[in-house]
């Protein structure tokens, strides 16, 4: 293997990474699919939310989205053309169950058989993802994740899907990024259900981390070959000066240990469990076993950095993507190598990394998006080279495979590899998603 250099002139090409290394593309369920209200797809917390006003910037909703869910077999033909060996998606719970528990939809069912199937067909390794923020609105009616009972519920939902695609699959994931479907969520208030409560969201995190772990137990029985595991969206702490080092532990510790400590080691790190008081979970005894559940991989989300104690635009050369969050490739270095040092660490796969940026259609045809190359780029070489000093790294998947649903943001954020005009759906790949095509098959 090529020792990769931070030489930028010196591109990046397969041999920069591991022997069997995968560059896959990912998306969620509600950012593509739209058809939220067809084939007996039941509501969810964010077609409930969509329709509060104020709640999503540019007041859109999913309803539509890419159509994903009418071009199925296009947008697989579109994933081939990029040259890709993984395509990582997720399902949406209201689809196979409608109300969250009991009947089972079908058509829900076969909608992503055809998908799995449809990318075997095609030579791409299906990566499926079971909770991509998606929950049915009964389930929210109950209390959502900060009721115990959701988890147990959720288990069950896994449990449906794995026996129906886990034998066509790579890997299911449980969870996607339960930092925001628990903090973000219930606390910041910035996502379905848009609550503003510490404890609630502190329990709904607990729940997310049980229902992963007793999903993955019933998974596991039906030992269908895919591998299993959880994605998680980790941010390390930088302090701006010493006098910061304190803040920045805290605020690592709350983000990242909250989620990798209960998974990987079976216990909350102390020193936030102290700084949290009495905000804390409740707590059954053996919960903590069962999130430790043994993982075939962790799948690792990467942005950015959180810098503590100073505003990082004023630092020199600072570049800021659409989002406002600082370009910082050299913050995946660390959290690779600070993962690896600090934790019993199971293979990773690198789920998301990617930036928004405001593309435009240029009159040429083309979508000339040169610093999404750029950001691709760095990330790509730090991940190569995390891999090429001794951690196990085995996949990245870029996100996302094309312009989707924003959450919060709506359409107004643009984070594809390929450019989507919603207003005729017509698809045109970006600079960047020929560059990945090069890349991924040099
Ligand atoms: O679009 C999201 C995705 O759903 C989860 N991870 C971060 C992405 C960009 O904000």
């Amino acid at each position: 293997m090529a020792i990769p250099t931070s030489n930028t002139s010196n591109p990046l090409t397969r041999a920069d990474f591991p022997a069997n290394f995968i560059f896959g593309v990912a998306t969620s369920s509600f950012q593509i699919e739209g058809a939220t209200f067809e084939d007996g797809r039941g509501p969810s917390i964010w077609d409930t939310f969509c329709a509060e006003p104020g709640r999503i910037s540019d007041g859109s909703n999913g309803e539509v989205a890419c159509d994903h869910y009418h071009r199925l077999e296009s947008d697989l033909d579109m994933i081939q053309s990029l040259g890709v060996g993984a395509y990582r998606f997720s399902v949406a719970w209201p689809r196979i169950q409608p109300s969250g528990t009991g009947e089972v939809n079908e058509a829900g069912l076969a909608f992503y058989e055809r998908l799995v199937d449809g990318l075997n067909a095609r030579g791409i390794e299906p990566h499926l993802t079971l909770y991509h923020w998606d929950l049915p609105q009964k389930l929210q009616d109950i209390g959502g994740w900060t009721s115990r009972e959701v988890a147990v519920h959720f288990a069950e939902y896994a449990r449906i899907v794995t026996a129906r695609l886990g034998h066509k699959v790579r890997s299911v994931a449980t969870l996607n990024e339960p930092w925001c479907s628990s903090i973000l969520s219930y606390q910041l208030g910035e996502h379905a259900p848009g609550t503003h409560s510490r404890p609630a969201a502190l329990a709904a995190a607990h729940h997310l981390l049980l229902g992963h772990g007793l999903a993955m137990r019933a998974m596991r029985k039906l030992a269908t070959g895919a591998q299993l595991g959880i994605v998680l969206n980790l941010t390390p702490a930088y302090a701006a000066a010493p006098e910061f080092e304190a803040q920045a532990r805290l605020a690592e510790g709350r983000f990242d240990d909250w989620f990798l400590g209960p998974l990987l080691r079976g216990e909350y790190p102390q020193d936030i469990w102290e700084h949290y008081g009495a905000d804390v979970p409740q707590m059954h005894s053996g919960d903590l076993g069962i999130m430790a559940q043994p993982l075939d991989f962790l799948g690792v989300n990467y942005y950015s950095r959180q810098l503590i104690g100073a505003d990082f635009s004023g630092l020199p050369g600072a570049e800021a993507t659409d989002m406002g969050w600082e370009v910082y490739p050299q913050g995946l270095s660390k959290l690779l190598s600070d993962l690896k040092r600090d934790y019993d660490l199971p293979p990773v796969m690198i789920t998301e990394n990617g930036a928004a940026f405001p593309d435009v259609l240029s009159a040429d045809g083309r979508v000339h998006d040169a610093r999404r190359v750029s950001y691709l780029g760095a990330h790509l070489r730090a991940v190569a080279e995390a891999a090429h000093s001794g951690v196990d790294v085995r996949a990245y998947f870029a996100w996302s495979l094309m312009d989707n649903f924003e959450w919060a943001k709506g359409y107004e954020k643009r984070f594809g590899l390929i450019y989507v005009d919603y207003a005729t759906q017509q698809r045109t790949l970006k600079d960047s998603a020929h560059w990945y095509r090069a890349l991924a098959t040099s």
